[in-house]
């Protein structure tokens, strides 16, 4: 076997050396066992929206009644799917930061969450549920808009009967160029369309007796010690002021809370 000069081995030994002096150097805190002491150079990011933060302007609006077809021309879902919103004061906002809750038993689920300027764009895998009250829901309660579904109630007196398809001929008549409220069909203009989707929904829904007030605003309710933001006229636990985050159950009399927005 061949041997390695003295020369060589000592030219090894060196290199060696060199390395490990001029890891140290640089690389002083890889020598520290604790990663934890590493201190941050970027302050945490804020995991919820501040609680005072308000929505400027939605749409659509909060409170708003929507009394489209519920069902489009060849059966599908129809309704509002989309919801923009502008706060009052600069946030980020993301798919996770939103929940979707209604007074039935399932509701869409936040598909995408787009930025347009100052507007945030909250696109739903599916239409709201009719006939249901559906909130789009922030940090759990910080902020909110809620929309009701009464089908076919298109004079907003509270029942959907043939009544406002009086009430629709009537704005056809008049050249009533205001979509909002008559456009059964959401096709965006006021048409005789409408008239026949308007049909279709009072078939349904006729005699049907909206109550807004029953339905519900949205609460944030205690489970023992678990918040959650529901949509409803009374929880069924205790009530404490949204938003549910931090944690306000357990630590303050449920019973003399409100709920404020
Ligand atoms: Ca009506
Ligand atoms: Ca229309």
């Amino acid at each position: 076997m061949k041997r390695i000069p003295w020369w060589g081995g000592g030219a090894v030994v060196l290199l060696v050396g060199a390395y490990v002096v001029l890891f140290v150097k640089v690389s002083p805190d890889r020598s520290r066992a604790e990663p934890r002491a590493t201190p941050r150079v970027e302050p945490p990011a804020e995991p919820y929206l501040p609680v005072a933060i308000e929505i400027a302007w939605s749409d659509p609006l909060d409170g708003y009644i929507a009394v489209g077809q519920v069902t489009d021309a060849e059966q599908y879902a129809d309704g509002i799917r989309r919801i923009e919103v502008r706060f009052n004061t600069a946030v980020t906002l993301t798919v996770d930061r939103i929940e979707v809750v209604t007074t039935g038993d399932t509701a869409p689920l936040v598909e995408s969450v787009t930025q347009n300027g100052d507007d945030w764009i909250i696109d739903l895998d599916r239409p709201i549920p009719a006939a249901e009250s559906t909130a789009i829901v922030f940090d759990a309660g910080v902020a909110w808009v809620l929309i009701h579904s009464h089908p076919g109630d298109v004079n907003l007196d509270g029942t959907t009967d043939w009544n406002d398809a009086i009430a629709l001929d009537a704005a056809i008549q008049a050249r009533w160029t205001q979509v909002t409220g008559y456009d059964v069909n959401r096709d965006g203009q006021v048409s005789s369309a409408d008239v026949d989707s308007l049909g279709g929904v009072i078939a349904f829904y006729n005699g049907t007796v909206w109550n807004v007030e029953s339905l519900g605003s949205v609460l944030c309710c205690c489970v023992f010690d678990r918040c959650s933001v529901g949509v409803g006229a009374s929880c069924a636990g205790g009530e404490v002021s949204c938003p549910c985050v931090p944690n306000p159950c357990g630590s303050v009399s449920t019973a003399q809370s409100t709920h404020t927005q």
